[in-house]
């Protein structure tokens, strides 16, 4: 397992930095998602799920960044996705420059489909572009249908929602329609796919629309 400790990057413009890196994945066909949520919201298990389904289909990579550890990238490896681990040194967010070190140490050479597992937070991710294609957050059921008030920058920089462990709703008392309105309150174009990375339920619109977007990406 390739472990990288990364360091802030100096930079005067991380939005600058970000869409040159946008600019060079798109030359090399890479489609890349900066997948964002909050703790335990199930970015690896909805990674695992989509990375079994479509793996046939496209050449995948995932860039894990956290803290420490590096349960999550072994998760990935175990699939046969090619993962690497970045330790982002006490920071709670990715900024172009970093995804750029992450993305060159772990090669992207036959990659159609990259991912990074940003840090689970629904606070600093939201403040830093990365160089991605898309931006897509995770909202689980079981924190509640008023995150959008709460965090209101995290959905408004997401092109995607994906609503996730639906298999809970019994449980908490999440009114999704409630939650939708909220979100489109704050971002009208937001594509929105409630899912269960569980039960499989709702995972095929959500792998629909990757499939649309990495064909436009690389046309
Ligand atoms: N019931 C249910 N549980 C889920 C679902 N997705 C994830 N989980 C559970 O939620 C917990 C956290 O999932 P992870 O995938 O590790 O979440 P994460 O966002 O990657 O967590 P961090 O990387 O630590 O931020 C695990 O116990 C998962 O089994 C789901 O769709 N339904
Ligand atoms: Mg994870």
């Amino acid at each position: 397992m390739k472990v990288i400790e990364l360091h802030r990057t100096v930079t005067e413009s991380n939005d600058r930095d970000a869409a040159v890196l946008r600019d060079e994945l798109k030359e090399k066909g890479v489609f890349f998602v900066n997948l964002m949520s909050a703790a335990g919201s199930g970015k690896t298990t909805l990674l695992s799920r989509t990375i079994a389904d479509l793996k046939d289909e496209f050449r995948i990579a995932v860039l894990e960044a956290d803290i420490e550890a590096e349960v999550d990238a072994r998760k990935i490896e175990e699939l046969g996705a090619r993962s690497i681990q970045v330790h982002t040194d006490g920071m709670c967010h990715m900024d172009a420059g970093m995804t750029r070190q992450g993305l060159e140490e772990m090669g992207l050479e036959e990659i159609d489909l990259a991912f990074l597992e940003n840090i689970g937070n629904l606070i600093c991710p939201a403040e830093f572009a990365t160089g991605a294609s898309k931006n897509v957050m995770i909202l689980s059921v079981p924190e509640g249908d008023d995150k959008p008030l709460k965090y209101p920058l995290m959905f408004q920089t997401s092109d995607v929602l994906l609503i996730t462990k639906t298999d809970t709703m019994n449980f908490f008392n999440f009114d999704i329609d409630r939650c939708i309105e909220r979100v489109r309150y704050l971002n009208p174009k937001i594509e929105v796919f409630p899912v269960s990375a569980k039960t499989g339920e709702g995972m095929e619109k959500w792998e629909d629309w990757l499939r649309k977007e990495i064909k436009a990406w690389k046309e």
